[in-house]
This record gives C-alpha cells, sequence and structure tokens, in this order.
C-alpha cells in the first residue's frame, strides 16, 4: 500500500511534488490539482471521494496494479491504466456535480461494460 489519496495545489512560486513520476506543471498556472489515486485489488485506497472546484485544471495520476480502463462520466475521460508505467487524466472541470469513475474492465477485459458501482468520484464545487 504505497499511496494514499494525495492532492496539492500548485500556485505562485509554491510546488508540491508528491512523487518523482509527478509531471511538472509551469508554475504560473492558477490553479492546478494534482491527485494521484491508487487502485489495489480492484478498488481505490483510501479515500473515494476527490474535491475540486470549478476552474479548477484537475491532474488524475492514476496507480494500479492490474491493467484497467478507466472512464470519468460526465467529464467524459478514459484512459488505460498500467502497472508500473499508471495512467492520466487531464481536464479542466467546467460543470460542477458529483461525476464517477467506473472501470470498463480489469485485465484482460476492456469495452464499455461497467463493473459493479463506482470506484470512486469526482465531486466538482462552485466558485
Ligand atoms: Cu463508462
Amino acid at each position: 500500500m504505497k499511496f494514499l489519496l494525495q492532492s496539492s495545489v500548485v500556485c505562485g512560486f509554491m510546488a508540491f511534488f508528491l512523487a518523482s513520476q509527478t509531471p511538472v506543471i509551469a508554475q504560473t498556472d492558477p490553479a492546478v490539482r494534482i491527485l494521484t489515486v491508487s487502485i489495489e485489488m480492484r478498488k481505490v485506497v483510501g479515500k473515494r471521494t476527490v474535491r475540486v472546484t470549478q476552474g479548477d485544471r484537475v491532474q488524475l495520476n492514476w496507480q494500479t496494479d492490474e491493467k484497467v480502463e478507466l472512464h470519468l462520466h460526465g467529464i467524459d475521460q478514459k484512459t488505460v491504466v498500467l502497472p508500473g508505467a499508471g495512467g492520466t487524466m487531464r481536464f479542466t472541470a467546467e460543470a460542477t456535480g458529483r461525476f464517477p469513475v467506473t472501470s470498463h474492465g480489469f485485465g484482460k477485459k476492456a469495452g464499455h461494460h461497467h463493473g459493479p458501482g463506482a470506484l470512486m468520484y469526482v465531486e466538482v464545487y462552485p466558485k
């Protein structure tokens, strides 16, 4: 169990880099939320809700112990996450609401069929 869900805000001259594989984002960006989420045994480790504010530029860094295709519904981001390599979603939080992340299949399975329930949620709050 390496990571719990972690978050940071990068603004001005202040920067927190949570992990060595976290890509560098220009420090002039007004509000960049970098979050690392780990999946183990087909479940999200730690907190299962990520909270951001409308207008934030969000980067979700995914880690997994098994290949998985993830779909962030509503915001409509999809990515394949591989053990070791991880995976990234980048988006600007425009619409407010609660958006589920589901699996489109672990391991060799793929396609648009969802496992039972959401792995986690992204909540976007109004400014
Ligand atoms: Cu889906």
